[in-house]
């Protein structure tokens, strides 16, 4: 059993409701329990152009699935919510990340575990933090040191 933390955000077709929907289809993924959500965050869109603001969480799982299954399983699940992948941190309905894979790092092609820009997203830290306030990172580095280095930007729990 490997314990993950999965980024959940979206900022296109009503977010939460996206958000809450692929809770429930992230339950349906075999060898795998959801634990915790952490609260639904509103956050300032980080990427080109104009967009609408971001909501983020933070979800903790336990999984028997290799790491590449599971992104497999939660590709699986963007793609069901009509992602759309246009242009790199474009606008988007759906976008889970593994941020964490247990105490690995991983660095494949198709995976970069730890998520390789978590320790600058305060939409990240935040929640996890909720969910995992004493967690530290495979290289050691403690949640609680890269939230008090972490660039302001803003963000407001809304539930
Ligand atoms: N990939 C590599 N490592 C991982 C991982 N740990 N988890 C690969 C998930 N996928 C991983 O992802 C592109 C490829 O990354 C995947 O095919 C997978 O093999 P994608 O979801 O298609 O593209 P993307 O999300 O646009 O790219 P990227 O670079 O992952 O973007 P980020 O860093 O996730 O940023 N602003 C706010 N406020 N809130 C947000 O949630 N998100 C982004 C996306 C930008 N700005 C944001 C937010
Ligand atoms: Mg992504």
């Amino acid at each position: 059993m490997t314990r993950c933390y999965i980024g959940l955000g979206s900022n296109l077709e009503h977010p939460a409701a996206q958000l809450k929907t692929a809770l429930a289809r992230m339950r349906e993924i075999p060898q795998t329990q959801v634990l915790r959500c952490s609260g639904f965050y509103a956050s300032a869109p980080i990427g080109p152009g104009e967009q609408p603001d971001y909501v983020n969480a933070v979800a903790s799982l336990d999984t028997e699935l290799n790491a590449e299954t599971l992104l497999d399983a939660l590709q699986a699940i963007e793609n069901l919510h009509g992602r759309e992948r246009v242009l790199r941190w474009g606008a988007r309905t759906l976008d889970l990340d593994i941020l964490l894979y247990g105490n690995e790092t991983l660095d494949t092609a198709r995976l970069c575990v730890p998520h390789p820009r978590m320790s600058e997203r305060n939409f990240v830290l935040e929640p996890l933090a909720e969910l995992a306030p004493d967690l530290t990172m495979p290289d050691g580095t403690p949640l609680q040191t890269l939230l008090a280095q972490c660039p302001f930007n803003r963000l407001h729990r809304l539930e």
